[in-house]
């Protein structure tokens, strides 16, 4: 079956209790057993419930992964990944990441004995030069949120395997629709289904789809042991969300590129960050990895009153955080999702007060790029 297909259909047989065609939401806490150890696979509702594992199941087949697990944010996926490892083990990820995922790691994960290099990502070299008997973990966000820079995934891939490393993509930003890291070696990739999986704006929740069955085991334990799932509501409105995900991603590619290459020729922007882009550095790798380049485009102004002129004269493209909805989302990634990565390194990544991000939505692209032409012109 095609992406399109399995999107609407995989893990999602009509309803066995009534032939609803949609899954159903099954709000319960608990389920009742015919007998002592006998009951029809569901026992409670943090360890299985219906609506999450058809999500499960829709998600492992997008991703092409043996299991999925669905949890209650992002965070809660990736901080899930890092419970794989013990106190003591290294892990390699790329120097730019999404800044609540810098936070989890230097801020809670270095307390419980685990250390971190952060490496350009971009060539597999810099990985294999911080590579240490203690490397456990590659981790690494592709393209990275928000320089857009593309991961050099077949040599990391090629690397780590060699080196029985697992490897973790976050592939937020592209969605399963456009990247498929397991089919460049990932073990492990995650998602913040918040952003394009979902595309509604309207749930935070996250995914871990596994390639290992000792993984996809150990995951599950985790999830149930832990307990940070996804709500049945959430996991009902990802599943209503993936149905959609490849006309939406279409879409959102289309709208990206037109917006990308405005402002790639406007006068007042000094530089912009789409692999879309051939001036793009890595714009033949991710040619070669993705199947589109999606709706996430950095933008640099020039200076902090720049960047806000052009976030306060916005009209049609929100003011917010979060990226992957039908709507256009723009952002400071400087004082907003990016506030917790030291200024120094966000200096360094080219992460500037002048840096804008924008989250391409779907509405008609001349509305957009005229709202941007506008603020622009007051900028
Ligand atoms: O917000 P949450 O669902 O917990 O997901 C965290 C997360 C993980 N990975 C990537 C690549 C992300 O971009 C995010 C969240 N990002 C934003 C909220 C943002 O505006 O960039």
């Amino acid at each position: 079956m095609g992406f399109a297909t399995n999107a609407i259909h995989a893990g999602q047989p009509p309803d066995p209790s009534t032939g609803a065609i949609i899954t159903p939401i099954y709000q319960t806490s608990t389920y009742v057993q015919d007998a002592l150890g006998q009951h029809k696979g569901f026992e409670y509702a943090r360890t299985q419930n219906p609506t999450r594992l058809s999500l499960e199941r829709n998600l492992a087949a997008l991703e092409g992964g043996q299991a999925a697990h669905c949890f209650a944010s992002g965070m809660s996926a990736i901080d899930t990944v890092m419970k794989l490892l013990k106190a003591g083990d290294h892990v390699i990820v790329s120097e730019n990441t999404y800044g609540g995922t810098y936070r989890l790691f230097e801020r809670v994960w270095r307390d419980f004995g685990l250390d971190f290099t952060y490496v350009d990502t971009t060539e597999a070299i810099h990985v294999e030069s911080a590579l240490r008997d203690e490397t456990k973990m590659v981790f690494l966000e592709t393209p990275t949120n928000p320089i857009m820079a593309v991961a050099d995934l077949e040599g990391i891939g090629q690397l780590t395997q060699a080196h029985g490393i697992r490897l973790v993509v976050d592939n937020t930003f592209m969605s399963s629709y456009f990247l498929r890291p397991i089919e460049w070696g990932a073990d492990l990739v995650v998602h913040s289904t918040t952003k394009y999986l979902n595309g509604h704006s309207d749930s935070v929740g996250g995914v871990i789809v596994s390639t290992r069955p000792e993984d996809a085991e150990r995951i599950g334990f985790l999830q149930n042991a832990v307990g940070a799932i996804l709500s049945p509501f959430d996991s009902w409105l990802v599943l209503r969300g993936t149905k959609t995900l490849a006309a939406r991603m279409r879409q959102h590619d289309e709208n990206g590129r037109q917006v990308a290459n405005f402002l790639a020729d406007h006068p007042k922007i000094q530089k912009v960050y789409y692999p879309g882009l051939a001036q793009h550095p890595q714009h033949e790798r991710a040619q070669r990895l993705f199947s589109g380049f999606g709706g996430m485009i950095a933008f640099e102004t020039g200076s902090l009153a720049a960047a806000r002129a052009v976030l306060d004269n916005v009209r049609l493209c929100a003011l917010a955080e979060s990226l992957g909805g039908v709507e256009t989302l723009i952002s400071h990634p400087a004082t907003m999702t990016h506030a917790s990565v030291p200024a120094a390194q966000r200096a360094r990544l080219g992460i500037t007060d002048g840096l804008v991000r924008i989250s391409v939505g779907i509405e008609d692209v001349e509305d957009i790029i005229a709202d941007l032409d506008a603020a622009l012109q007051r900028a």
